[in-house]
């Protein structure tokens, strides 16, 4: 089995390499998005380190002088009408010598302090060569990864709590949860803008799995609203009517942070090291202060405009698992969240006994791969290794019987979505490969 699904990921990725930059996918997204590249390092470590390095280096090569790396950056060879929101409405301005209309101008989670890590552990087995090259791309990578911390940190810090604040849910990666339906009911939906603007995505997939035009008017309504200020930070809580904290966002964040230390510790900077360890703990405390909710028992996404935590139970609620310092009773309320009859693994993307689950829409049930490759993570961190060992068995599984797909039905492990899916296929290669060594264990 392993072979067969080993050389069948292969041929995913071969096939949605696109010169300098990985596709998601070559229907539904054929231009290079954030932490997808993430994921997709990941897995090409064990396979094509060059590329895996080569995907990062042209994401960060689009990094904006402030320091936030776009959520797509653009393919000037495919056409406007190949992805809708595409160069053209987004109109970024040019910047740091680049052309205008290169990338949109919001984040997705910062997943990429975790992706050099890991390429680099792995680059080792691949010879002199490799290593090499790895310590030369981490060298060019940290500076830039530094900034983009900064840029969350500080310029996207719209709570002023410590955490960064997105405004538009295409930000979280997790579009369409239900961690955001409280606050998007805040914000104007105009469906006139469907007709000014053509959906493009429901020529290439399901209406019943893709956001509804509500949403998507929303969706474009914020990308319009941000856009006319310029994408810029300074002010946006009061004119913008979307900003949330998202515990799986920041606890990436907090990841990152770790990651930082460990790429900083092998660059010989001592000083930069502890900072970044730090700020990991300082993340940790601000997002246990601010989106643990006791009553509930469980983490949940901040509206920052209302001050009020969202009731939706998502999985991005079980995401701050991540963290090596999460006080014990939260890991054990996680836990058994994670072991209820709400989720179970692998992990849906929302509570399964929720009257609005439903299985085959956008991050409102199917089950996600990157996702539960996270929660894997933690697991490991938390030193559950037989639930981690569960988990990764009933990935490699779920993809084995079912192909490379987006997401996968929560009860009958269908494929859904995309069918050659890069980050299912790089992370396949992950979880055969079986690294159950945790990368931030307690114990360092
Ligand atoms: C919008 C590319 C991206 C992922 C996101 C996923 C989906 C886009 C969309 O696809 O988002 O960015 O059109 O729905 O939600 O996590 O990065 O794979």
């Amino acid at each position: 089995m392993s072979a067969e699904l080993w050389n069948s990921a292969v041929r995913v990725l071969d096939t949605n390499w696109a010169g300098d930059h990985m596709v998601p996918s070559r229907r539904l997204y054929p231009h290079q998005w954030s932490w997808d590249a993430a994921f997709i390092a990941i897995g090409l470590a064990y396979v094509n380190p060059t590329r895996a390095w080569r995907d990062l280096r042209s994401l960060f090569e689009a990094q904006w002088p402030d320091g936030r790396v776009p959520h797509i950056v653009f393919d000037p060879a495919t056409a406007e009408a190949d992805y809708f929101p595409g160069p053209a409405f987004w109109n970024v301005p040019a910047y740091a010598g680049r052309a205008a209309r290169g990338s949109t101008g919001i984040v997705q989670p910062p997943m990429h302090a975790i992706a050099a890590w890991e390429v680099y552990r792995h680059a080792a087995a691949h010879g002199a060569n490799c290593a090499q090259e790895a310590r030369t791309e981490l060298e060019w990578l940290y500076p830039r990864l530094v900034a983009q911390q900064r840029y969350l940190t500080t310029d996207r810090n719209l709570g002023r709590g410590g955490l960064a604040g997105i405004v538009h849910p295409w930000e979280s990666g997790l579009d369409n949860s239900p961690a955001w339906d409280e606050a998007m009911a805040n914000v104007p939906a105009d469906l006139a803008l469907l007709s000014q603007y053509r959906r493009r995505d429901l020529d290439v997939s399901h209406a019943a799995h893709r956001p509804t035009d509500l949403d998507y008017s929303r969706y474009v309504g914020l990308v319009l609203s941000y856009r006319a200020g310029g994408y810029a930070d300074d002010g946006l809580l009061d004119r913008h009517a979307l900003a949330v904290e998202c515990p799986a966002f920041n606890s990436i964040l907090a990841s990152a942070e770790l990651a930082l230390a460990q790429i900083a510790g092998v660059l010989g900077l001592a000083a930069e090291s502890a900072t970044h360890r730090d700020r990991a703990g300082q993340i940790t405390t601000a997002i246990v202060k601010r989106l643990w909710n006791p009553a509930t028992g469980r983490f949940h996404a901040l509206d920052v405009k209302t001050g009020k935590l969202t009731p939706a139970n998502c999985v991005s609620g079980l995401l701050p698992l991540m963290l090596p310092d999460l006080p014990a009773e939260l890991v054990e309320a996680i836990m058994a969240e994670m072991r209820s009859e709400r989720f179970g693994l692998p992990v849906p993307s929302y509570d399964r006994t929720a009257a609005d689950f439903d299985t085959m829409r956008y991050w409102r049930g199917p089950v996600w791969i990157n996702v539960n490759w996270l929660i894997r993570r933690g697991l490991l961190v938390h030193g559950f290794r037989d639930e981690a060992e569960d988990l990764r068995a009933a990935m490699v599984r779920l993809v084995h019987r079912n192909g490379h797909f987006e997401y996968f039905h929560p009860t009958t492990g269908e494929g859904l979505g995309a069918p050659t899916f890069s980050w299912t296929a790089a992370l396949s290669l992950d979880l055969l490969a079986d690294r159950s060594v945790p990368a931030y264990s307690k114990a360092g």
